[in-house]
């Protein structure tokens, strides 16, 4: 199968998933079924079900399979963007309104925990009771994860606390992904899930220098947001030569002080370095 096949069989695989996904999370309540599946029609690169189907094609298990499970990571990953913007007072997603942009926040919460729940349930029903274990523990971590940042906030952490923050923000649901797709396969199917842990911190990391470096269009906000809203990543963590200056800038939470932290991140060899550290992974 050459690149062009596999391109063209993983985009109608990832069209069936979608379907899935909104079989799953019917409802009678239609407010709920559109404020659930909003983010899945405004955008989105689909890497989680892309990742079930990879490693799907890899092992040689029959892709029909894991259809479901592509529907379950792209579902999870939904509730979390949803949550995730009403943490953040975001309006916009995938270049849309957030969930909580146009249905308000009150609905916003409750689709993302409906959206949980219903998955949860779907995988309670399979005779194969680790995908929900695995996903409840995927979303438990999340959950910490995101506390985590929440502590984090505007202060200098370890390194290694900013890599534990990634792991259970973003790489245990794309390493999920990977492990998913292979299930079937014993012998393969841990390396799958190690590979995409270490592809899921890699992931966190550029989207984190993204923040710096990327366009308006593109990242959907402006450049230096994360450090706006007080979320410290790698490139600010890797100023340890200037590490008081930047604590006292951000102690104060001005715009200025957060402004010359973005400028000394763009004028350090920081970006490089993280752009080698992911790479590492
Ligand atoms: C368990 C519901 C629940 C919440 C836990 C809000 C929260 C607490 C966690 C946030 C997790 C989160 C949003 C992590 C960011 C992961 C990330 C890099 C998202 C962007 O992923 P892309 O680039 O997005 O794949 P698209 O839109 O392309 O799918």
């Amino acid at each position: 199968m050459n690149i062009t096949t596999i391109g063209l069989e993983l985009k109608s695989y990832i069209k069936l998933s979608e379907t899935e996904l909104a079989r799953i999370l019917e409802t009678e309540v239609d407010t709920l079924r559109s404020a659930s599946l909003h983010l899945l029609e405004a955008g989105g690169k689909r890497i989680r079900p892309t990742l079930v189907f990879l490693s799907a094609l890899c092992v040689n298990q029959n892709v029909e399979k894991v259809i479901k499970y592509a529907a379950v990571v792209e579902g999870i990953h939904l509730a979390t963007l949803i949550h995730d913007d009403v943490i953040d007072e975001s309006n916009v997603r995938r270049g849309m309104l957030s969930v909580n942009g146009k249905y308000g926040f009150k609905v916003a919460i409750l689709s993302g925990d409906f959206i949980l729940a219903k998955i949860t349930h779907f995988l309670s029903l399979l005779e194969n009771k680790e995908p929900v274990r695995l996903m409840a523990e995927v979303i438990m971590r999340m959950a910490e994860g995101e506390v985590m940042q929440q502590e984090d906030l505007f202060k200098i952490v370890s390194i290694e606390r900013y890599i534990v923050r990634c792991t259970n923000k973003t790489a245990r649901l794309i390493s999920s992904s990977a492990f998913l797709g292979s299930i079937d396969v014993l012998d393969k199917r841990n390396i799958f899930a190690e590979f995409g842990l270490n592809l899921g911190i890699a992931f966190q990391i550029i989207d984190d220098i993204l923040d710096f470096t990327g366009e308006v269009k593109k990242l959907g906000k402006l450049p230096g947001s994360d450090l706006r809203s007080g979320v410290v990543t790698l490139p600010v963590l890797l100023l340890s030569k200037k590490r008081r200056e930047v604590e006292i800038l951000l102690e104060k939470k001005l715009e200025d002080g957060i402004n010359k932290v973005i400028e000394m991140v763009k004028n350090d060899n920081v970006l490089k370095e993280s752009v080698n550290l992911a790479r590492h992974y």
